[in-house]
């Protein structure tokens, strides 16, 4: 294989916060979006687990959870303090931020106060951006697609809320160049396609 493969899915938060490490490090990969109820088969042979996204090393290497790709890519090791958010963020907020979007999807779920929950997070991370040092942008790169889900939940509401530093950086993360190249679109990959090479350096036309 001439590049690493990148099984993605563009709208998935995880598949994007491995994207942007990639197109941060203009990391070249080939691209291959994924359908979920389509996955190929490709996929589960590499990560029989099949969520995405997953990356496939030249030396066969498979790494099947997002942070891990972007530690990769990025070369990073978290700090305590990262690791605390990243954790936060995938489970806690996570977990509300599912309940708040999909309230039918669970039993006996109030989606109101699953905003409640997932909001006393954003008051925290409102507080912590604030701060100088700010975080990291690679911490910024695997929190931000997750607040980018819970806004366009309900972005009226989302946009009169108290967090002004939440409400700047998520604008100027969604408005970077960086994320119009992260979000790309490709059609579902099928193997007789070309390669599709994810170009960071490329903006969409
Ligand atoms: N912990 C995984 C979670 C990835 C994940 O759940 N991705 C979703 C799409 S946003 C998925 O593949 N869902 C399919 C499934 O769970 O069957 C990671 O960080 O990569």
């Amino acid at each position: 294989m001439a590049f690493p493969l990148l099984y993605s899915f563009r709208r998935c938060p995880y598949a994007m916060r491995a994207r942007m490490s990639i197109v941060r490090k203009e990391f070249q990969v080939e691209l291959r979006e994924v359908v979920l109820r389509d996955r190929p088969i490709q996929l589960m042979q590499a990560s029989p687990k099949g969520t995405v996204p997953v990356l496939v090393l030249e030396n066969g290497t498979v790494i099947e959870e997002s942070l891990e790709i972007m530690q990769h890519v990025l070369d990073w090791t978290l700090s305590e303090e990262e690791k605390r958010w990243v954790k936060r963020n995938d489970e806690e907020f996570k977990f509300h931020l599912d309940r708040y979007k999909y309230p039918n999807r669970y039993q006996s779920v109030d989606e109101l106060e699953q905003r409640t929950a997932a909001s006393s997070y954003l008051l925290d991370l409102d507080t912590r951006i604030g701060e100088i040092p700010s975080i990291s942008e690679s911490l910024s790169d695997a929190l931000f697609p997750f607040v980018r889900q819970f806004a366009n939940h309900d972005r009226k509401w989302f946009d009169v809320q108290p967090w002004a530093n939440v409400h700047s950086w998520l604008s100027s993360n969604l408005e970077s160049e960086a994320f119009t190249t992260c979000m790309k679109k490709f059609k579902q990959w099928e193997v007789a396609h070309e390669p599709v090479l994810f170009e960071p350096t490329w903006v969409e036309s």
